[in-house]
């Protein structure tokens, strides 16, 4: 299988998870500004023109990040980093990765763009200013919630920390200091301390 990436950019998750699963696969790097990639024109392979999709081993293209990284999951099937159908353990890690989606990865996004979508600088920063407070509190409930767990699910390494250290890699791009939480800094240094997690950034030029 091969996925489609932009370095650093959501797509790390899901090559986070090929790692780990140590499956085979490819990847191929995606220009996001003027959707190209190495075969031409990305729009005709994800018409959405984001990061990350998957081209399945039938030929099929899957998109949207967090199913991309349960169907991988999936391909294996050990419960290892998703817990197998029907186990509470599974609909949980589930329940973080609809949350890293719409909470964490998703309010991030303005910070990125506001400078590109806005001319106003007033509204640049006031649009910056709401986001990093929206992300301050939801990095408040994390750490609260986290305490002093080793992963989000506890002991055990899931897909949802390969997303969740995925988002909290921006934050030194956009100004937030993970510091100020350190029992996430803790966690993400112990998640970033993983052969999984070397080999995808050092495959994505990140380190
Ligand atoms: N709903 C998609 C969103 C993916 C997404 O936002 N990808 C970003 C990179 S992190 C992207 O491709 N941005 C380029 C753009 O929006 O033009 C998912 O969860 O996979």
């Amino acid at each position: 299988m091969k996925l489609y990436y932009s370095p650093g950019a959501c797509s790390l998750a899901p090559h986070i998870v090929m790692a780990e699963l140590n499956m085979a696969y490819e990847i191929e790097a995606v220009n996001l500004k003027d959707k190209t990639c190495m075969t031409g024109d990305y729009k005709k392979i994800n018409m959405k023109g984001t990061v990350p999709a998957l081209k399945m081993d039938n030929g099929e293209i899957l998109t949207e990040g967090a199913v991309i990284s349960q169907y991988l999951a999936d391909q294996k099937n050990d419960g290892s980093i998703l817990g197998k159908f029907g186990t509470t353990e599974r609909y949980q890690t589930l329940e973080w990765m609809n949350f890293i989606a719409t909470e964490i990865h998703k309010n991030f996004s303005p910070l990125f763009f506001a400078d590109k979508m806005m001319t106003n600088t007033q509204s640049q920063t006031d649009t910056k200013t709401c986001f990093k407070t929206i992300l301050n509190d939801k990095f408040n409930f994390l750490s609260a919630k986290m305490g002093n767990n080793t992963f989000l699910m506890g002991n055990n390494f899931t897909i949802a920390d390969a997303y969740m250290f995925t988002c909290m890699t921006w934050s030194k791009f956009v100004g937030i200091d993970m510091s100020q939480w350190p029992n996430l800094n803790t966690y993400m240094g112990r998640v970033m301390e993983r052969p999984s997690v070397l080999r995808a950034m050092k495959e994505e030029g990140l380190i």
